[in-house]
């Protein structure tokens, strides 16, 4: 298929809810979205950089820069049949995963449309269901965090994920311990701890968490492996890897026992692919992180969840838990008796894109045409 023409929206959407984490608050959410045409067809991909360097190095800007500049003209014009053949005209390109990611999504979606076939057919999924779980962001006071967390349960919620700093970690994830005995219940650091805190993490065993999401240093293996020997409850990696290289470092060296794998943070669904097959051969188990997606971007993450090694439940909400009105459609519901999200039927990824939704929250706009 022969590239014809490439778009980049830059949109921001307000959050039903402000989003804390350990490295800020999230009030609006932008992303790129990413149009690559060909024959009469149109393939989406989701850019998830944020506003600001807070979770990676990446922003909107950074990465509106790359795909303008370096990704889309050599992509631009080309007849490609594989998304491999995209990926492998910037393979030079060090670094940004987030901008390619956005662009390399966006021809699986195309490929897919071509071939007749879902995206989740076309990576080898074997699901039409994936089970899902909840992130919430530190809530101002610990009546808040409990009232949220029942709020998700009684939505149907069954793994709930408590976003934890220093200050904020015993005291909350005990209480829902206490309250939810059996709950799915998880710790999402960020990175907001070092090697020095292992004794408060050692006191975490006692909570029978279901993981510890990236405890230490965003950049950091060495600290992990370290801190993983001390303690019984798995650590799970998600800052620390950004290809499938960090990710054979970190199985290597034992820094975790679980990946969390979002799509944009390892540059890509090819990337993606080869980190879930290196995982499957080495008995780490995956799940699928979330980025505040609109429904595009939600799309692809349930189409990944479908692969064989996703055996946990991911952070793909329902979505009314981020957004009143999205830009795509059919909104994202929650099967409520089993805490799962429907992987769309149609072809590519299965969402249609909602044109005046999509200009109402577009802050920028560039064509590219070959
Ligand atoms: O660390 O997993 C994270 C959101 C933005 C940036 C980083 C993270 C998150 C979440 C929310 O935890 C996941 C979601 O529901 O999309
Ligand atoms: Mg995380």
């Amino acid at each position: 298929m022969k590239i014809e023409r490439i778009e980049l929206h830059h949109i921001s959407q307000p959050l039903v809810a402000p989003f804390r984490t350990s490295f800020g608050t999230q009030v609006t959410r932008p992303c790129i979205l990413v149009a690559v045409y060909s024959e009469g067809l149109v393939g989406w991909g989701e850019c998830v950089a944020a506003d600001d360097p807070g979770y990676s190095y990446e922003t909107v800007q950074t990465a509106w820069h790359i795909l303008s500049d370096f990704l889309i003209p050599p992509t631009l014009g080309q007849t490609v049949t594989t998304p491999q053949e995209v990926t492998a005209r910037y393979q030079w390109v060090r670094g940004h995963p987030m901008a390619k990611a956005g662009l390399e999504n966006a021809v699986w979606d195309l490929l897919a449309q071509a071939e007749g076939v879902s995206l989740s057919k076309l990576l080898g999924g074997v699901r039409e269901r994936v089970e899902v779980g909840v992130s919430i962001g530190i809530q101002p006071t610990l009546e808040a965090q409990l009232e949220r967390v029942d709020q998700f349960i009684q939505q149907g919620y069954r793994r709930i994920k408590m976003k934890i700093e220093p200050g904020w970690e015993l005291t909350p994830l005990t209480a829902v311990r206490e309250r939810y005995p059996t709950l799915k219940l998880m710790a999402d650091a960020n990175s907001a701890f070092t090697l020095a805190d292992a004794p408060l993490f050692r006191e975490m065993d006692a909570l029978n968490l279901l993981m510890i999401e990236q405890p230490l240093h965003y950049d950091d293996i060495a600290d992990h492996a370290k801190l993983q020997r001390q303690l019984q409850t798995p650590i799970c990696l998600d800052e620390s890897i950004h290809s499938p290289l960090h990710a054979r470092w970190a199985i290597e060296i034992k820094a975790g026992r679980i990946i969390n794998m979002k799509v944009g943070r390892v540059g890509g669904l090819s990337n993606a692919l080869a980190i879930h097959e290196m995982c499957l051969e080495a008995g780490i188990p995956l799940w699928c992180g979330g980025m505040l997606e609109t429904g595009v971007g939600r799309a692809f993450n349930l189409h990944l969840a479908t692969l064989p090694n996703f055996t946990l439940p991911g952070d793909i909400s329902a979505t009314n838990r981020y957004y009143n009105e999205d830009i795509a459609e059919p909104d994202f519901t929650l099967n409520n008796e089993d805490s799962t999200i429907t992987v769309p039927t149609g072809l590519g990824i299965g969402v249609r894109i909602l044109p005046e939704r999509l200009e109402k929250v577009r802050v920028g706009y560039r064509v590219f045409q070959a």
